[in-house]
């Protein structure tokens, strides 16, 4: 049986392009910032996020620890949402490994934070507050649907931080498709931030690897950082050479993912005991819950299972399909029909 992995976009695996490219790259020492695979990437990556300059880190998880210990010292706060993969998945790295005490305002829908609650959250120099240092967005923003944040909203957040003598990072682990939704470039959404990671291995297929990009000094501060947490790579050109590729080869094809999302969105809609509202779908992530007394979304992922279905329930009664380069039209149809079925046992 062919599975249809939806679970994620990180399951993606490298392409044959990559895979030539890997087995041919060019390789040094990168700690040694030797490695000129390693160093044409992050020229790349800095370039197609408008920055001076950019690092490259294992994971997302990494990439926006590293932003944060390089922006903020202990007992410094970020302000970010309730519903950030920072807040929610990284197992608060942050607040264990440097001391960033984290203020979390809630999460609109549509993945952006109020501004008024922003501007608020500000702490005033007194010293019993801790100091806010940098606030921090999601662009596709996760577990609010996979909505991509507009450049408006961002321009509005980056010129509150910088008015408040505050700094911006975007958590940018799908800004490509953020981009390619909105139609514009990934610099646009970055140029209001001072940091900006994105993610090589989810949508692009690389199979390892975030950028962190930034101004000249902040890069430098944060390739320390990374040194410290054990992230200094040695000849990560072979990982490297699969970035490129996933850059030049993997952004526009992006817009597949969106227009499976948007098929399967419609099509879950139509099945008794789903819900969802189809028009929230805007990228490659769909959410959906299930509404049927006696199923959960645990029971109900085990049993799409075992008709090679694979789903992530993400709460008892709410399941996330992510599409990416591997799941074709014809598997969204496959998998509406094995959906249908399930529903109807
Ligand atoms: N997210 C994973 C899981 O951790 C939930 C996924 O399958 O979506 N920022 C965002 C917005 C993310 O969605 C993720 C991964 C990360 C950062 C972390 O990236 P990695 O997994 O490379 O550490």
């Amino acid at each position: 049986m062919d599975i249809i992995d939806l679970r994620s976009d990180t399951v993606t695996r490298p392409t044959p392009s990559m895979r030539t490219a890997m087995a041919a790259a060019e390789v040094g020492d990168d700690v040694f910032k030797e490695d000129p695979t390693v160093n044409r990437l992050e020229e790349m990556a800095a370039r197609r996020m408008g920055k001076p300059a950019a690092l490259l880190v294992s994971s997302g998880t990494m990439g926006n620890l590293v932003a944060q210990l390089a922006h903020c010292g202990r007992g410094d706060e970020t302000i970010l949402g309730d519903q950030s993969h920072v807040f929610f998945y990284e197992q608060g790295g942050a607040a264990a490994l440097g001391g960033i005490h984290p203020r979390t305002l809630s999460n609109e829908p549509d993945g952006t934070i109020d501004l008024e609650k922003i501007e608020a959250a500000i702490r005033p120099d007194d010293v019993h507050f801790p100091r806010s240092r940098l606030v921090i967005l999601e662009n596709t923003h996760n577990r609010c649907g996979g909505t991509p944040l507009t450049p408006a909203y961002t321009t509005a957040v980056g010129r509150l931080a910088r008015r408040r003598e505050l700094k911006l990072h975007i958590d940018g682990a799908r800004i490509f498709n953020a981009a390619v939704a909105l139609g514009v470039d990934a610099a646009q959404l970055a140029a209001p931030a001072d940091s900006v990671t994105f993610c090589l291995s989810k949508g692009l297929a690389a199979p390892v690897g975030s950028v962190v990009c930034g101004d000249e000094t902040f890069i430098a501060r944060a390739r320390r950082v990374r040194k410290s947490l054990g992230g200094g790579m040695r000849q990560a050109g072979v990982i490297a050479a699969a970035g490129i590729v996933a850059l030049n080869e993997m952004v526009a094809r992006l817009a597949e993912d969106h227009a499976n999302a948007r098929t399967l969105a419609k099509g879950l809609a139509q099945i008794p005991g789903l819900q969802i509202d189809p028009d929230a779908t805007a990228t490659n992530i769909v959410y959906f819950r299930v509404v049927r007394n006696g199923l959960d979304a645990q029971a109900m992922a085990a049993r799409l299972g075992t008709e090679g279905v694979r789903v992530l329930p993400t709460a008892r009664d709410q399941m996330r399909a992510v599409m990416n380069y591997h799941v074709t039209a014809a598997d969204v149809q496959r998998a509406l029909a094995v959906f249908s079925r399930v529903m109807k046992a």
